[in-house]
């Protein structure tokens, strides 16, 4: 049996939940709400040790990190297959899955700064230390202390848009005359880079526009009309469900 511990729209659950859905695999869909901290929680923390989503537990078997259970995924179940036919578009494949997990690393500043400040602005001094001592991974913990002490800082937040502005003028090169990144065939490496496009686009629309880099966006419009992806990434459906209306750490407990 596989089921998907995910939170539906946020940015490494899409790449899992897109795979699965590619491949028409049934899963059982375990939401996790990040809104109170529910990926904090000891018994989430004993599959996932990070404290973050998606994770995919198959047979009672715990797999963690999007770049890494997308692969998984392909070895176990390979039809339809979403890995290229020759050695060669596979290496560029793989250079683009792990880009995509390279990018959202360094772009968690602008989503923290975007769309977390708030959960942590919403917490009292106690609840705010509760989470920080939960918080396992050192580095994931210091980003969270920042919030808590106020904030992204400028510098940050510039170096990080830069990062992902570096990395997607390279990416329009890579997609050249498509239709995917590795030419004809459709692999993981559309699924993982759609979902840090579509993210970029939500928070620095800037960054991605026909005159900066047409290809991109004009394989994104590709990969929006394939029926997968328009599930995946839809609001207010079963996997997505509508988010609490404030921040708390009741997950926590
Ligand atoms: N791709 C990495 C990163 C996962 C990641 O950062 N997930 C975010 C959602 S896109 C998360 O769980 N954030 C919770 C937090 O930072 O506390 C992985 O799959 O392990």
């Amino acid at each position: 049996m596989l089921e998907l511990y995910h939170s539906g729209l946020t940015t490494c659950s899409k790449q899992i939940r897109l795979v699965l859905r590619e491949k028409g695999l049934d899963y059982e869909s375990r939401y996790v709400e990040l809104w109170n901290y529910a990926n904090l929680n000891k018994e989430y923390l004993k599959i996932n040790e990070v404290g973050v989503v998606p994770t995919l537990v198959h047979d009672g078997v715990p797999i963690r990190n999007s770049f890494v259970i997308a692969e998984y995924i392909e070895d176990v179940f390979s039809e339809p297959s979403l890995l290229p036919s020759t050695a060669l578009a596979r290496a560029k494949m793989r250079l683009w899955t792990w880009t995509a997990d390279d990018i959202h690393l360094a772009a968690t500043a602008v989503t923290y700064n975007a769309n977390l400040q708030n959960m942590v602005d919403e917490l009292s001094e106690e609840d705010k230390q509760i989470m920080l001592e939960a918080t396992p991974v050192p580095d994931r913990r210091a980003r969270w202390q920042k919030l808590a002490d106020g904030g992204i800082d400028q510098r940050e937040l510039d170096g990080a848009l830069d990062k992902i502005n570096w990395g997607l003028e390279r990416f329009d090169e890579a997609i050249g005359d498509g239709p995917w990144v590795c030419g004809d065939e459709y692999s993981l490496a559309d699924i993982m880079m759609l979902s840090i496009v579509h993210r970029t686009r939500e928070l620095a629309p800037e960054l991605v526009t026909p005159e900066v880099c047409p290809r991109v966006v004009a394989w994104q419009e590709r990969m929006m009309a394939r029926s997968a992806v328009e599930y995946v990434y839809k609001p207010g459906t079963d996997e997505t469900p509508k988010r609490p209306s404030g921040k708390s750490i009741s997950g926590i407990a």
